[in-house]
């Protein structure tokens, strides 16, 4: 049982875990806390994170870098297409329509699909988390945007089951960051008090989220959200390079947008002199040598003219931040502090525009590049029955009001009725009730379409299935719960039919009758207005109570959620993660068989000539000429070979090599062996 959070971000990912008894946020191989979210394709084998990172310049057409955006879209998806010509890699259809990653891999075309991808970069979480707690990891939660809509968070989640993960809880972002900030506060009202209001707001590279939250002691309830998927650190970093490719242009006479190599160095460039910037407010150089054509380009700029180039996406700060209020019914006053976090909230003019909406010095008492990561191993704690952790209820909420539509027995025609409007508590399960003589289907849709960050409202096709009338003839009475459930995602959970064995009235048929319950996990925080039981207006009322004699029939559910991934098609991801995954150890053995080769023949060389001199005989030419031989065969024939010819080319070194470290040892030894004999004498 582990407890594990995983901030799968953008640009930057982060993972927490629960141990000794708090939550701590762990280094990688690289001691490096951050483990940048790419994937780079060899001839050999893949690279993960940082290792990826260091081949973006180098290997560009199989890096793969900026895919979160990729996840639940089809590749006809005008957003996908709008995409393609600023990547530097390909993209490519799935043969279920969805987005892949075109690269060369073991020498030949690959395409992955998007949950592949992501499965890869999880992959290299999962291990850093196995590291630091020593153990095989399966249980974690996994953060998402909050804007995500049903198709991405699907794919978020057979991305983590590809990579062997049982992901307990998708976890918006925003709601990971409130519970990293509420859970230690010991100072939250009492349940029965006003509860305080908290904004938190997070800016990453790729996307603008916001939401309010309402505390009190043991538990938090998100009130509304609202988002700018497009605007992040890297709106910034496409201002810097748009100024310098239009500088170079004129001043070099360089078309940067020509050489792909190039662009992605500036942008390297461009991101570095951006975070520089947030710290000083003069002048400041971006130098690169031999940028393209063996030209070296250098230009300045200062924060000044960077936030005046910069105008109109610092404009969209203020939009999101209205919208919320709005929807919360809120007045800037009842606001008891604003937390901020994500890399591009340390943009001084980002962070002056949001201090200026809400009239308030904002709060930065969370680890701004952690907070995701902490809160989504705060939230698998929580999760896990293996774990202690204090009581703390989150209560989420819709981000898109979702809809279903279905054919009308009574009004001979489509009905349609809001089960979860904008912002309801999730997750969350409600009770439907129709009357039928026969299988239907039902259609889930977000009923705003023009507010969805997405192309396609559909949500989902679910049928009920081996619906048959009473044995009188007429219809039965069909309960279907829909519920919104832990992951954000819309689902028809199950479905009964209600035989009736006997009764002495008879009932009114009605077209539809709503029951809402909430989750178990809600149940204790359910506030009364939760529980009631909603009726359609234009049903008749409800014929008095009968005497009947019930019996419940299960009925089965065909599930078609848009862009679901085919279960043939997981379990062969699943597979492939796996021999991937064994194929990148096999190549690390391989390359460290070789690196030990490299290192016996120059650290042997030294020692040859260094403390190993005196000990030497007639052996030391072979050995000498053996170990300029390798080192030559490393750089021509040997410099790709299987793992054996290494170990076996070490083997014969070491066979040289032996006697004459022996002979060394024992000369070293033996002046301690007369100290230790005298000390015992
Ligand atoms: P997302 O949340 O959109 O998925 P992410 O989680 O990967 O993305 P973060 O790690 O929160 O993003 O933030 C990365 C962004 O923050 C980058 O654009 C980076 O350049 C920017 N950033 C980091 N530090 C600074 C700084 N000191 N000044 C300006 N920008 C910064
Ligand atoms: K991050
Ligand atoms: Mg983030």
């Amino acid at each position: 049982m582990s407890v594990v959070g995983f901030d799968v971000g953008f640009l930057n990912c982060y993972v927490a875990v629960a141990r000794a008894g708090g939550i701590e946020t762990v280094a990688n191989e690289y001691s490096d806390r951050c483990t940048p979210a790419c994937v780079s394709f060899g001839p050999r084998n893949r690279s993960i994170g940082a290792a990826a990172k260091s081949q973006v310049v180098t290997n560009c057409k199989n890096t793969v870098q900026g895919f979160k955006r990729f996840h639940g879209r089809a590749f006809s998806d005008p957003y996908i297409q709008s995409l393609k010509s600023s990547l530097v890699y390909d993209l490519a259809q799935m043969p279920s329509g969805t987005t892949g990653i075109k690269v060369m891999y073991m020498e030949e075309e690959k395409v992955f699909s998007i949950e592949q991808v992501t499965a890869m970069l999880l992959t290299k979480m999962k291990e850093t988390a196995e590291h630091a707690l020593k153990k095989p990891v399966a249980d974690c939660v996994v953060s998402v945007p909050c804007y995500y809509t049903d198709a991405e968070r699907r794919s978020v989640v057979d991305a983590a089951q590809i990579a062997g993960l049982n992901c307990l809880r998708l976890m918006n972002e925003t709601t990971a960051v409130a519970l990293a900030y509420g859970i230690y506060k010991q100072d939250l009202p009492a349940p029965e008090e006003k509860p305080r209001i908290v904004v938190f707001v997070d800016i990453g590279h790729s996307g603008y989220q916001t939401s309010v939250c309402a505390f009190n002691k043991g538990k938090l309830k998100i009130l509304a959200t609202a988002c700018d998927p497009e605007l992040g650190g890297k709106d910034f970093d496409e201002m810097l390079v748009r100024h310098f490719c239009e500088e170079f242009g004129k001043k070099y006479k360089l078309d940067v947008k020509t050489k792909p190599r190039a662009l992605v160095r500036l942008y390297q460039e461009c991101e570095k002199l951006k975070k520089l910037m947030s710290a000083n407010s003069s002048d400041l150089p971006l130098n690169i040598e031999c940028f393209m054509n063996d030209i070296d380009v250098s230009g300045k700029l200062n924060r000044g003219q960077f936030e005046e180039m910069c105008a109109d996406v610092l404009a969209r700060v203020e939009a999101p931040l209205h919208n919320l209020m709005e929807q919360a019914k809120l007045k800037k006053e009842d606001i008891y502090a604003v937390e901020i976090v994500g890399g591009a909230s340390r943009i001084p003019s980002v962070k002056e525009r949001i201090s200026k909406f809400f009239g308030k010095e904002l709060s930065t008492t969370l680890n701004a590049d952690e907070a995701v990561a902490r809160g989504c191993a705060l939230q698998c704690a929580i999760l896990s029955p293996a774990f202690k952790v204090r009581e703390f209820s989150i209560t989420d909420a819709v981000a898109y009001p979702i809809s279903l539509k279905w054919n009308s027995a009574a009004e001979e025609g489509l009905s349609d009725c809001e089960v979860f409007p904008k912002n309801h508590a999730a997750p969350f399960s409600k009770v439907l009730t129709f009357y039928r003589r026969e299988p239907f289907s039902l259609e889930a849709y977000y009923n705003t379409p023009k507010e969805l960050p997405y192309p396609d409202p559909t949500i989902g096709q679910f049928v009920i299935q081996k619906v048959v009338p009473q044995a009188s003839g007429e219809s039965s009475k069909v309960k279907v719960k829909v519920r919104v459930n832990i992951h954000g995602i819309f689902s028809v959970s199950s479905a009964s039919l209600v035989e009736v064995q006997k009764t002495e009235e008879g009932e009114e048929p009605m077209d539809t009758e709503q029951q809402a319950t909430p989750e178990k996990e809600e149940e204790k925080e359910t506030s009364p207005e939760d529980s009631k039981t909603e009726k359609k207006s234009d049903q008749p009322p409800q014929a008095k109570k009968p005497k009947v004699k019930t019996k419940v029939l299960e009925l089965p559910i065909e599930n078609s959620p848009q862009w679901e991934l085919a279960i043939d098609m997981l379990n062969l991801f699943v597979e492939n993660e796996g021999k991937m995954i064994m194929q990148d150890k096999l190549e690390k053995e391989r390359n460290d068989a070789k690196n030990y080769v490299e290192e016996y023949v120059y650290d042997m060389r030294d020692k040859l000539h260094g403390r190993l001199e005196k000990f030497v005989s007639e052996d030391r030419d072979i050995l000498s000429l053996q170990l300029e031989d390798t080192e030559n065969w490393l750089y021509e024939d040997g410099e790709d070979q299987p793992k054996q010819q290494y170990i076996d080319k070490l083997a014969v070194l070491k066979k040289l090599g032996q006697p004459i470290q022996e002979r060394y040892m024992e000369s070293e030894e033996r002046p301690r062996a007369f100290d230790d004999m005298g000390k015992q004498i």
